[in-house]
């Protein structure tokens, strides 16, 4: 027989200022009798990030966007960094004692379960735990690419703020190797090639960085190669002067949004396309498909 389960799904969404897990603005309160096997899935849909603690109990965090990790090992008194756009599912057996998931190290909000008629508290101060690093946690696997291998492609993005044309007009604009968005260069790939992005952070502000299409395998930050599980993610976090390098597949075909997941930021420049050879959309006419004898100006369009 299987035990209980309690699976919660908890978005993080700030509305005026207010921030709100799943419905509520306040403390929620759930009971679970001891023994049950609980799944919090975490999903941060704000621009920046934000900190969980889970307090009372260890846990594992068995997910990360929606990919299990591998052999993850129990943690306890740590903290969980949440990057925009992210999700981690953590995982634990309810003890017979009460167990709260603190966010931002707010007590007032966050989520607390208790088992039946228990009353007492699990009120931990948790601001001064050490954030868990997802680059040293769980044990290694095979991947479809060794992180060594040779890339076919290789694309360097610069992080920084910086006075430059966002959509038409000058902009103290965050941008992408000294530009905004529309004018930072598409790249190019063709399908089958393994890419790597080596992104580099040079302004004052965490930039969560997010591809469309494809989730990144975590190569290395600060030159210091990933030793946990392999980790493939939607989004990662490259905060003031961090280097993250990740590679992927190109096994997607489109044009792939490739931004900055802090929307505000993006909308200040920082975003490109990822291209595949040989795909094209209609913005740019239907008639400019490669091989045609004839390309229509691009003006026409507008
Ligand atoms: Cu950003």
């Amino acid at each position: 027989m299987d035990a209980e389960q309690l699976d919660l799904t908890l978005p993080v969404h700030t509305f005026d200022g207010t921030v709100v897990l799943a419905d509520q603005d306040k403390r929620a309160e759930h009971t679970a009798p001891a023994g049950t096997r609980v799944r919090l899935r975490l999903i941060n849909t704000d621009s920046d990030p934000h900190r969980f603690a889970l307090a009372g109990t260890p846990f594992r965090v068995t997910a990360v966007d929606g990919r299990d990790l591998n052999q993850p090992g129990e943690v306890s008194a740590a903290g969980l960094r949440l990057p925009a756009g992210g999700r981690y599912d953590l995982a634990f057996v309810m003890p017979d004692t009460p167990v709260a998931l603190v966010l931002d190290n707010d007590h007032a909000n966050g989520l607390r379960l208790r088992p039946d008629g228990h009353a007492g508290t699990a009120g931990a101060d948790t601001s001064g735990w050490p954030e868990l690093d997802l680059l040293r946690y769980g044990t290694p696997a095979a991947v479809p690419f060794a992180a060594g291998s040779r890339a076919d492609r290789y694309f360097t993005m610069v992080l920084d703020r910086g006075v430059a044309m966002v959509d038409g007009r000058p902009a103290y604009a965050q941008t992408v190797n000294g530009r905004g968005h529309p004018a930072i260069p598409d790249q190019l790939v063709a399908e089958g090639d393994l890419v790597r992005f080596t992104v580099v952070n040079r302004g004052l502000d965490t930039h969560p960085w997010h591809l469309h299409g494809h989730s990144v395998l975590i190569l290395s930050r600060n030159g210091t190669p990933s030793s946990g599980s392999p980790l493939w993610t939607d989004t990662f976090d490259v905060r003031p002067g961090e280097v993250w390098e990740v590679a992927f597949k190109a096994t997607n075909p489109g044009i792939w949004m490739n931004h900055c997941h802090n929307l505000p930021h993006a909308h200040q420049g920082m975003m490109l396309r990822l291209r595949y050879d040989g795909v094209t959309t209609p913005f740019h006419g239907p008639h400019t498909a490669h091989g045609a004898g004839t390309v229509r100006s691009r003006h026409h369009d507008h």
